[in-house]
């Protein structure tokens, strides 16, 4: 029977990924999909990078949902090319950690972060992967792989699905820090218009995932000294989820 792994987070967690990995034993032809957020934070970003993509060159089948981390990483190394003609410094917030990381990257490793997609579609569980979540205001999602070449401002909405936590009355995404005390988290309003979501993000700093009817956050904050959590699904019965826990904290949260 073929099992399907969505793993939450890792953040550089390279020890932990490592003994997750060993609990787990997916087999090649099972699919593990990460759920955005491989690199930052962690002990060692490039570490995880090459172990992931080592499984996939292995024959694994495998998928990198883009979380906000990967997607800065692609912004940072956008601004490194054109950087390079024009000699101004790279604008994105934190570039010095950005730089350190890319240059332990070798081109196959940011090769494979360029495989990164939006989302993940399961169908066979009814269910997708995001990185972040699903705003109200999102009722339709096209193909993944159709995606890069919608016009800008349609492809920008579904930046959303690595950013979002809460929403507002519209339905649309709030900024982190600007949400007031009426906008609901994502997950309160979602109504399972694509099947139930596995996402990451939003660090839950609990013994389990956080599970509500549609919805599943698998992240809970091994990089800020929890653990590191993975949803086993097949094709009956209920996802049943392996956790690691952090050997130690390795990163403040945003929030302290
Ligand atoms: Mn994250």
């Amino acid at each position: 029977m073929d099992r399907t792994f969505v793993v939450g987070d890792v953040h550089g967690c390279i020890d932990e990924l490592r003994t997750l990995l060993g609990l787990l034993a997916p087999r090649p032809a099972e699919h593990l999909v990460f759920c955005g957020d491989l690199v930052d934070k962690g002990p060692d970003s490039a570490g995880v990078v090459r172990l992931v993509r080592g499984l996939r060159d292995h024959g694994q089948r495998l998928t990198l949902v883009e979380g906000n981390h990967e997607a800065k990483h692609a912004r940072f190394r956008r601004h490194e090319r054109t950087r390079a003609e024009t000699g101004a410094s790279n604008p994105v917030r934190g570039a010095e950690a950005l730089g350190a990381i890319t240059s332990q990257l070798d081109a196959a490793d940011i090769a494979f972060l360029e495989t990164a997609v939006r989302f993940e579609r399961l169908p066979e569980h009814d269910a997708i992967v995001v990185h972040g979540g699903v705003p109200p205001s999102i009722n339709y999602l096209p193909e993944a792989a159709d995606l890069p070449t919608l016009p800008r401002r349609e492809r920008e909405r579904y930046d959303q699905l690595y950013l979002v936590r809460h929403v507002n009355a519209d339905g649309r995404m709030v900024a982190l820090g600007q949400e007031g005390p009426d906008d609901p988290f994502w997950t309160d309003v979602y109504d399972g218009r694509f099947g139930h979501v596995y996402f990451g993000h939003q660090p839950y700093l609990e013994a389990e995932p956080r599970r509500t009817r549609y919805a599943t956050g698998l992240d809970l904050g091994c990089c800020f000294g929890n653990k590191l959590c993975a949803a086993v699904l097949t094709p009956e019965g209920e996802p049943e989820f392996v956790t690691v826990n952090a050997h130690r904290r390795y990163a403040r949260a945003f929030w302290e």
